[in-house]
């Protein structure tokens, strides 16, 4: 059956002239069948230097909108219009806008997962990977970081030299752990490296081996001679982690951290967007053309 949809995907890319782009937190299914599996941004360069007129994009609303304003001529499909990220959704421009004019001289720092209007009150863009850097490159004394409120506490602490000011958004799913769920998963591991994500609260970060984006940790692991490796970031992971280190064990800090956006996408919704051309993302040019200024300062950092 599934062998079935393969093919059928198959053939439907070379129909429509098509790549498949899967973040590392999408089902094992789509992760399988996919051109290219990254981070966001990685995933966003690459859709700008494929050769392919029509991008799948398998993983939440901001990245196929990141996508597409990267690459505005290219037909970017997201296949499950309701995958949103709540984080996303945590602010709006309007809101925005609002605390701006209480903080005149604040540059605004915008983590990718927002949404295009987001990005396009923002001064700059930055990811998991490269906030600090993003931040530490500001004249500004004085940085309103948007949206999450942990990513932006981890660049604070880095940071001394600025004051950076927190919007309380954050990652439903990473916020769930607590330390509860660190010391219980390090009491019975007592030897395993500890990696997370930044979206993780605070004082899961402060207890970490290593702090980093997918990306980041996907790298970070091949470099280690641990067996058993503590992963705390989106279970998706796990599918690259496994395939490029067969011999290691990797354990997932809490079985919570499982983003239901992120698993909504299937191989028959794939197929059945690509089929039908559905779902394809359109950025408003005013907006988009301000959301591009902030994410290529980031870029060309
Ligand atoms: O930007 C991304 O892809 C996200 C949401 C996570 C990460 O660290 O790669
Ligand atoms: Fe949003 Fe968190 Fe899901 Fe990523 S894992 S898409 S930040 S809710």
């Amino acid at each position: 059956m599934k062998e079935n949809l393969k093919a059928k995907l198959i053939e439907l890319k070379k129909e429509k002239n098509a790549v498949i782009l899967a973040h590392n937190y999408q089902l094992d299914e789509i992760q399988e069948v996919a051109d290219y599996i990254g981070d966001s941004l990685a995933l966003s360069k690459i859709a700008m230097s494929v050769k392919e007129d029509v991008i799948v994009f398998c993983g939440v609303k901001f990245m196929a909108e990141t996508a597409k304003i990267l690459s505005p001529d290219k037909k970017v499909i997201l296949p499950v219009i309701e995958a949103g990220c709540p984080m996303a959704d945590m602010v709006t421009a309007e809101e925005l806008r609002n605390v701006k004019k209480d903080y005149p001289e604040a540059a605004v720092v915008c983590y990718v997962n927002s949404s295009a209007e987001v990005k396009a009150e923002s001064d700059i863009c930055c990811t998991s990977s490269n906030a600090i850097n993003v931040v530490d490159s500001i004249k500004s004394d004085q940085i309103l970081f948007v949206p999450d409120q942990n990513l932006g506490s981890y660049v604070a602490e880095q940071i001394k030299d600025k004051e950076v000011i927190l919007w309380q958004g954050f990652c439903i799913v990473h916020n769930r752990v607590t330390s509860q769920n660190l010391l219980h998963i390090k009491e019975k591991y007592q030897f395993a490296p500890v990696l997370v994500h930044p979206e993780c609260r605070p004082e899961i970060v402060e207890q970490a081996d290593f702090i980093g984006s997918t990306s980041e940790i996907i790298r970070e692991v091949k470099k280690l001679k641990d067996k058993k490796i503590i992963i705390g970031t989106e279970k998706g992971i796990l599918y690259t982690l496994k395939k490029q280190n067969p011999d290691k064990d990797f354990i997932l800090l809490s079985e919570k951290l499982t983003c239901m956006n992120m698993k909504k996408t299937t191989l028959k919704d794939v197929i059945s967007s690509l089929e039908n051309e559905t779902n394809i993302i359109e950025v408003d040019e005013s907006v988009r053309k301000k959301a591009y200024d902030a994410l290529k300062k980031m870029i060309l950092l």
